[in-house]
């Protein structure tokens, strides 16, 4: 029998058609009749079925005794859980209990819809997640600039010119903004205009491009502002700038040393071509920028974004029709949240207790606080929900000692991996094929104001619970109400995905098989009215004029951030040739004398790593990666840290640090074989 079904590991929610036999999984492909897909899927949803019947899945709860983790009843685990909270509560205060909002909890949209009231009800402000080792800038400089952290994209079939900045759909599904069937949606953007791509790297993406301009790392802004200085001389449209944006004299002194020379000196961009880049913006009027953690991770982040934004503004294609169009959501409706405009700094308050200077974003706290939080006892119990923070976090070993100093670590997980037995209890929640869901969490990110709705493919293995129903029955059992209106004794998940699929633009249909709603293909001007309320678009927010007098150029070598085709982030599809390595350009491993598979190691400046270097083509000279999600020896977070902080965002720099690479010698100076 098949089935239909949406995948909700990425962004881009494919449609999936999943084939059963009984409740055995044995096919998983993309679903031909998806609006949204059209029979696109990759390698990462097709293994949903492998995953699902993997042997190391996390069947039963976990517990910490004697050091040991041993398996458990649901009981014994939750009361265990609950008296020990409830304890560090009385003794410590709730900011003692942290909440971490991992990968593997967003797209469970029963789980995620309950972490407000959650947070609520345990009264912490101890909130982490992904957002702070991911996409902070993105919030921020939005505030800045347009008083919401909106995030623009293409209005599909219009928009003419696509320019992806640090961001390669075509293997990650888009980072803040979807790409559904990317080689189609490549194609069209072609056919009818122009897509540029910036990155130092020759990108999947860059190869199906109109255009790739290889960028030194973390020098994009260089270009993005040449740009804007050139449209201010001739090409913006004063139309738009006079009715939507203030700063226009401040932002042109700003730009103004960015001549083409001076650009082309700082990116290594050639001068005519960038020549060629001003022209065809000139040429195509309104564009769309799309930026990723390329650029979200790196320590130009800010001044990235804000020349995105700017770039968008100046073109008069911001929340206009075949320019960029930022999504309210359809459950989230972020137009009728009815917040009004964020100062010029954001909406910031203090840090935690530890780490005043660690200011929130979005009410949260950035994760470079946690370990300082745990280490002077403010935090002394850490409600993972399903993240694999050994390997996320920055400074991977600086995380490690620290955590190990909490007295309670529960961990959600759906595999019985490294994250779950480093923890104090490992509580199995179902799998993406087990859930019943809605496409909740990356709501503003869908391509059009839409939702979809899956049923459970097959029923949980061993005795995985419904996250929902295992953070609820926590709170039960600490006297909290966690998920107010949601009785765990009579509902069902049915019952729970129902109440959600009442909250968006239409209401959707949970009751039997896959569907698809569109509520409205695309919404133009809310972004303008809510500029409209602070006096337009703010061009030039002081706080990053003061960081672009700030920012140090690139060094010789820098490792950047990339994505890998079968992995995502710590989970892996196995494959042969997606191997841990230190993956180096042919320019630099011949300049140093290295050939594949030697050792060298990667030296930074708070951590180095050393192992096998895999000569990678399409890396441009002076740009050397190790791919997030490894653990141990190849955790490439342990170059990070988190004493390399964004002044304004306190997010850890994770791509454009500047390394050294050195073939393995002994303690002779003689030359070394990998060691076996
Ligand atoms: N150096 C460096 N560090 C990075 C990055 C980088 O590029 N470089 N990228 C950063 C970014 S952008 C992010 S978002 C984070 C991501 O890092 P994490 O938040 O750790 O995300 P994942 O590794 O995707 O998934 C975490 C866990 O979810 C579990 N999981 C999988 N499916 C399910 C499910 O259906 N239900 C449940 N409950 N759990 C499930 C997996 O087993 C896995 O252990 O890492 C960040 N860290
Ligand atoms: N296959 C796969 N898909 C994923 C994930 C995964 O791990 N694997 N993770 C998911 C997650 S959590 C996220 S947040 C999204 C991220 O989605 P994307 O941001 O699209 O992720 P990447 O593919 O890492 O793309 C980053 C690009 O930035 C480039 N880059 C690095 N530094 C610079 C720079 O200074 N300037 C420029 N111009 N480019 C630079 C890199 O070469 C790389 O091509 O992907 C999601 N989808
Ligand atoms: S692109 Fe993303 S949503 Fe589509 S199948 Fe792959 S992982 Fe799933
Ligand atoms: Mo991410």
């Amino acid at each position: 029998m098949k089935r239909k079904s949406f995948c909700r590991i990425c962004t881009a929610l494919c449609g999936l058609e999943v084939e059963l036999d009984g409740d055995e999984v044995i096919r998983v492909n993309g679903d031909r009749d998806s609006p949204l897909s059209e029979g696109f899927s990759c390698f990462k949803g097709r293994y949903a079925g492998e995953l699902h019947h993997r042997d190391d899945r996390l069947l039963v709860p976990k517990m910490r005794k004697d050091g040991a983790m041993v398996e458990v009843s649901w009981d014994e685990a939750l009361d265990d859980l609950a008296a020990k909270l409830t304890r560090i509560i009385e003794e410590s205060g709730p900011d003692a209990v942290a909440l971490f909002q991992g990968g593997g909890s967003y797209m469970d949209s029963a789980a995620y819809a309950m972490v407000p009231d959650m947070r609520k009800a345990l009264g912490t402000k101890s909130h982490y997640s992904d957002m702070s080792i991911d996409v902070m800038s993105k919030g921020v400089v939005g505030e800045m600039v347009a008083g919401l952290g909106i995030m623009p994209r293409a209005d599909f079939g219009r928009t003419r010119m696509v320019i992806y900045v640090g961001t390669n759909p075509v293997i990650s599904g888009g980072h803040t903004s979807m790409l559904n069937n990317p080689a189609q949606r490549l194609r069209e953007f072609t056919d009818g205009g122009e897509v540029w791509v910036l990155d130092p790297r020759r990108t999947e993406t860059a190869m199906k491009a109109t255009r790739h301009l290889v960028t030194r790392p973390g020098t994009d802004y260089a270009v993005l502002a040449f740009l804007v200085r050139g449209l201010l001389e001739e090409g913006a449209d004063w139309d738009y700038l006079e009715a939507h944006a203030q700063d226009v004299d401040k932002l042109r002194g700003v730009v103004a040393p960015y001549t083409r020379e001076h650009a082309a000196r700082l990116s290594g961009v050639a001068a005519d071509q960038l020549d060629d880049f001003l022209a065809a913006v000139r040429r195509q009027g309104r564009l769309s920028v799309e930026s990723g953690t390329g650029i979200s991770l790196s320590p130009a982040a800010n001044l990235t974004h804000w020349m995105s934004l700017a770039l968008m503004i100046v073109t008069g294609s911001l929340d206009q029709e075949g320019g960029a169009w930022a999504n309210p959501g359809f459950f989230l409706k972020l137009e009728q949240m009815g917040l009004p405009p964020a100062p010029e700094e954001g909406w910031r308050t203090p840090g935690p207790a530890s780490r005043p200077d660690l200011r929130t974003v979005a009410g949260e706290y950035v994760c470079a606080a946690l370990p300082d939080e745990i280490e002077s006892g403010n935090v002394r119990a850490l409600i993972n929900l399903s993240g694999h923070i050994l390997t996320c976090m920055p400074d991977a070993g600086r995380f490690k000692s620290a955590l190990e100093k909490l007295e309670v670590l529960m961990t959600v997980e759906i595999l019985d991996n490294t994250i779950a037995n480093f923890s104090t209890h490992a509580l199995p929640a179902k799998d993406q094929l087990e859930r019943i869901d809605v496409s909740l969490a990356v709501d503003p990110s869908f391509s059009a104001v839409a939702a979809q709705f899956t049923p459970a493919m097959v029923p949980a293995r061993g005795e995985a619970r419904s996250y929902w129903w295992i953070l609820t029955e926590l709170g039960r059992r600490m006297g909290m109400d966690f998920n107010p209106g949601v009785d765990p004794d009579t509902m069902t998940d049915a019952d729970v995905v129902a109440r959600i699929g009442q909250g968006g633009r239409l209401p959707i249909d949970t009751s039997g098989e896959a569907n698809y709603t569109l509520a409205q293909d695309r919404i133009f001007g809310w972004v303008l009215e809510h500029a409209a309320k602070m006096g337009g678009f703010r061009l030039a927010p002081q706080p990053l004029v003061d960081q672009l007098a700030e920012l140090e150029p690139p060094s010789d070598l820098m490792l950047i951030s990339r994505r890998l085709l079968k992995q995502h982030n710590s989970r892996k599809v196995p494959d042969k040739k997606e191997i841990p390595a230190i993956y180096v350009s042919v320019e630099d491993a011949a300049e140093r004398g290295l050939i594949d598979g030697e050792t060298a190691t990667l030296r930074g400046q708070h951590g180095e790593i050393t192992g096998e270097v895999k000569i990678d083509p399409t890396l441009s000279r002076g740009v050397v990666n190790v791919p997030h999600g490894w653990e141990g020896q190849y955790n490439v977070n342990n170059l990070t840290s988190v004493h390399q902080l964004d002044p304004i965002t306190g997010m850890a720099a994770a791509s454009n640090l500047s390394v050294e690479l050195t073939r393995l010698r002994n303690s002779q100076g003689a030359e070394a074989l990998a060691p076996a």
